[in-house]
């Protein structure tokens, strides 16, 4: 029987190759995905939810990233918070998976209370001494840029989500992400690596290919093209687009609605890129025919030709559109499974069936969540066999992917690996 000793996840960072995917046992180890937890889930910025997924006094929802859970609520302020979900007793659980709407927090095991400000105001049998100003919850770093929530776990969380604030809140202002409802939350469970999530989700070399519901409105040019694999009509068109994005940049950028790419990729804790895409055909939204679905725009919005605001970060992809946003954050479950949850989002009054169709409205990403999640599982599935060496990703299109797995070695190395 062959004994193979397994090498140590810093020889597998050390084996990694410029321009080239990571290798198989970063994907599939499960201590490397133990380490990945630690490292990029549990000591860096990571999207986790929404202001809109609590928007009154006493709603909370739970997430769970490992085996940490954390409670994220309003607390009776209309203020959120973020606490960790479990009890300053003797450690049970207090929420369990899922949204809820509580007036206190009550330990389901020995009935411990807590305010929703998470101050312990009720400890039974604990006798007159017992101080309970000492056993508030545990609060957690939070941060919510435009009305979407991000913590952090680390004692030291990286300052360098600063530049996300900065040129995020400005860019979210007018849709007012934090005055939308979730119309629809859709949960994939994905089988493959996160790693193999994110980067099949900064490419848009496969969608032509894989994606038709989005083709229609997404353009794929925008993610990166090689000049000389195009015929000459073909080359000649996307001179054109560059042309009109360039052009359009320029027009958004005058009407006070900042447009260009900001990215922090490398040589960074907190990963990031922005940009205001174009939407093609009729320009308006990511849906069958690219109009609008909601009839009710986000915030301030007058008009729907701005395009798809686009922010990713290291576990998330936002767009946010005129009438509609569609979120998406990667949770990992293990080396093979990785939770997808996208919502959509739209104004607060506006109402299914009058103002916006559901099918209308999630046609599009329904369709392109499940055709990402086919590819990420065959893409796992073929890196899991031992014919599998990294591959060269294209200097035209998977240069974001490049970048990726280079700041996920650079970031690894940081934490000690
Ligand atoms: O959601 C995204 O950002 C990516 C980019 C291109 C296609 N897609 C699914
Ligand atoms: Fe929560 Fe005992 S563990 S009250
Ligand atoms: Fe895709």
């Amino acid at each position: 029987m062959l004994n193979k000793v397994s090498s140590s996840i810093t020889t597998l960072l050390d084996q990694r190759i410029e321009g080239h995917s990571l290798p198989a046992e970063l994907y599939t180890r499960e201590d490397v995905f133990e380490a990945d937890l630690e490292v990029f889930f549990l000591n860096h910025w990571i999207q986790v939810g929404l202001e809109c997924d609590i928007p009154e006094p006493g709603d909370a929802t739970v997430i769970d990233i490992g085996s940490t859970s954390l409670i994220l609520l309003r607390d009776d302020d209309n203020e959120i918070r973020v606490v960790r979900n479990v009890c300053r007793h003797r450690g049970s659980r207090l929420l369990d998976a899922g949204s809820t709407v509580i007036s206190r927090l009550v330990c389901p095991y020995h009935q411990w209370t807590y305010e929703l400000s998470g101050e312990l105001s009720y400890a039974p049998h604990m006798g007159k001494d017992f101080d309970k100003s000492c056993r508030s919850l545990k609060p957690v770093n939070f941060r919510s840029i435009g009305g979407l929530i991000y913590v952090c776990l680390s004692e030291d969380p990286p300052v360098d989500i600063n530049r996300i604030e900065e040129v995020m809140e400005e860019r979210l202002a007018p849709y007012d992400l934090r005055n939308t409802k979730v119309a629809h939350e859709v949960d994939v469970i994905e089988k493959g690596n996160w790693k193999l999530t994110m980067e099949n989700n900064r490419e848009c070399y496969h969608c032509s290919a894989n994606h038709p519901e989005l083709c229609v409105s997404f353009v794929d040019l925008d993610f990166g093209f090689d000049p000389d694999s195009l015929s000459p009509e073909d080359r000649e068109e996307a001179e054109e687009h560059f042309a009109m994005y360039a052009e359009r940049t320029r027009t958004w950028e005058a009407a006070g609605f900042p447009s260009t790419t900001v990215e922090q990729v490398r040589n960074c804790e907190t990963n990031f890129r922005t940009q205001r895409l174009i939407i093609a055909g009729a320009g308006e939204s990511q849906t069958e025919d690219a109009t609008a679905a909601s009839s009710k725009l986000l915030g301030t919005m007058t008009r729907k030709d701005l395009g798809d605001l686009h922010l990713w970060g290291h576990n998330s992809w936002n767009h946010i559109m005129g009438d509609h946003a569609v979120t998406s954050i990667a949770i990992p479950l293990s080396a093979g499974t990785t939770l997808v949850r996208t919502k959509w989002l739209v104004h607060k009054d506006a109402v299914e069936g009058v103002d916006y169709d559901l099918d209308k409205l999630t046609h599009v990403w329904i369709a392109t969540t499940e055709q990402d999640s086919e590819l990420v599982a065959r893409s796992h599935a073929g890196i899991q066999d031992p014919a599998y060496e990294p591959g060269p990703y294209s200097k035209f299109s998977e240069g974001a992917l490049d970048d990726f797995s280079t700041w996920y070695v650079e970031r690894m190395r940081a934490h000690g690996y």
